[in-house]
């Protein structure tokens, strides 16, 4: 079966801002408190989109969530208008408030667990969306995610969309940032990857991915056991600032790349992993450190096969200011293994959040009879890319403070920046 794979971008929302909101995640955590750039964000987001639009590439995107969500709010008590519950749990939990305004539904590799459908044991794509138990900010996505994922992934014949798994830190799950698949090629049975934490091995970052969560979903989408494998974070890996693993690796196809701190036994991974798919190609980088991938985001590179042949890393600008880093693409991009193609793109709004551009996008494999089963007005052609640049030009903020945060006129803007993109989708 021919298969591609789309990547759905999530859309950097209008409320995107600096409020430190993720410990264990070393950019969150340095630009707290800086003003933030929403509208340049949001371009940002749709120049990545568009490059891969011109690579050839199917590219979806998914809007965000309305923020400040009061909604949610409503949740812990707050009563009134939505003005009235926003100044008023501003005023009695600014944490609280903080984390109903964050715009980090835009990392989408966080939305869900995609299980390709040569994988699953009745032959749909299924999507688990994730929890976010981690982090009180991110949990409140999972609700309108799941709504968001039940109205793209309509037809029931060929997805299966899956609510989050309870909100506990038993089950904490992230999503697609700790999963992996490889395969012979998109549409080719595939091997799919957990890559979970240990709550208990200390540390003063958290492990967000529990191995509970890995198996329910491995469970949720019929995965065959033989062809599912659980692999353990290194814990210098997630104390260095991988709080995901797609921090420090990327898979594609047949092709792993991957820091050589990345997994608690990579040895055995591999090993594993080799016996299920032959030619697996485990790209190696030499001379970078753990705080070098973190700080540049090298692995964080989306990995994609080209639509004539060849694989392409889509990498983070910061990769070009490490040195290291740059070396290592460069070593990579010269050996004896299928990625022949770098490129670049400037993603530095959402990485002054810990998001790189995998981060920012969710992989879905689809044959064409899956194609056609996913609403088109998810799906990106020139026209719709263009609709969304003028929304965004139009009603998405150039700056955010912090004092803005609190202030009615930017709900008043965030809300009308939102009724402005619904309008567009249609
Ligand atoms: O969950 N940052 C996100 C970044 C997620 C990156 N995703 C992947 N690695 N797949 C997080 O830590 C920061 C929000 C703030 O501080 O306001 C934030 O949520």
């Amino acid at each position: 079966m021919s298969a591609v794979e789309i990547n759905f971008d999530g859309l950097p929302g209008p409320t995107h801002n600096y409020a430190g909101l993720s410990v264990g995640n070393l950019a969150s955590q340095t630009n707290v408190g800086e003003v933030s750039h929403p509208r340049a964000a949001a371009l940002q987001g749709l120049a990545k989109m568009r490059t891969l639009m011109e690579l050839g590439l199917v590219q979806g995107f998914l809007p965000p969530p309305l923020r400040p969500a009061a909604q949610v709010l409503r949740g812990f008590g707050f009563r009134g208008g939505d003005d009235e519950v926003l100044a008023a749990a501003a005023e009695a939990d600014l944490a609280l408030f903080r984390a109903a305004c964050s715009a980090s539904s835009m990392w989408r590799a966080n939305a869900a667990s995609v299980l390709a459908a040569p994988d699953t044991g009745d032959g749909r794509v299924h999507l688990v969306v994730a929890n976010l138990a981690g982090m009180l900010h991110r949990s409140f996505e999972a609700q309108e995610t799941f709504a968001l994922l039940k109205r793209v992934f309509a037809d029931e014949d060929r997805f299966a969309v899956h609510g989050p798994l309870p909100s506990a830190r038993h089950f904490g799950d992230e999503g697609a940032a700790n999963h992996m698949r490889l395969a012979a090629s998109h549409g080719a049975p595939g091997l799919n990857i957990f890559v979970h934490g240990e709550a208990s091995r200390g540390g003063g970052f958290p492990e967000r991915q529990s191995l509970r969560a890995s198996q329910a979903v491995a469970r949720l989408a019929g995965l065959d056991p033989a062809r599912t494998f659980y692999a353990l974070q290194n814990a210098a890996a997630v104390q260095a600032g991988a709080f995901h693993n797609d921090v420090v690796a990327v898979a594609n196809a047949n092709v792993l790349l991957a820091h050589p701190q990345a997994f608690a036994d990579p040895a055995r991974l591999y090993r594993d992993l080799r016996e299920g798919l032959p030619n697996l190609k485990v790209v190696e980088t030499f001379g970078v450190s753990l705080a070098d991938a973190v700080s540049s985001y090298l692995f964080n590179s989306q990995l994609v096969s080209l639509p004539g042949g060849g694989t392409a890393l889509v990498l983070p600008s910061d990769v070009r200011e490490n040195a290291a880093a740059w070396a290592a693409v460069e070593a990579v991009l010269a050996g004896d293994n299928p990625i022949e193609r770098a490129v670049v793109v400037d993603v530095r709004e959402s990485m002054r959040n810990g998001g790189g551009p995998a981060c920012l996008r969710l992989r879905v494999p689809a044959d064409g009879a899956a194609q056609a089963g996913i609403d088109p007005r998810f799906i990106l052609d020139a026209a719709r890319w263009e609709a969304l640049a003028k929304v965004v030009e139009a009603y998405w903020p150039e700056t955010i403070t912090p004092a803005d945060l609190t202030s009615p006129d930017l709900w008043a803007q965030a809300r009308e920046a939102h009724a402005a993109l619904e309008a567009a989708i249609g």
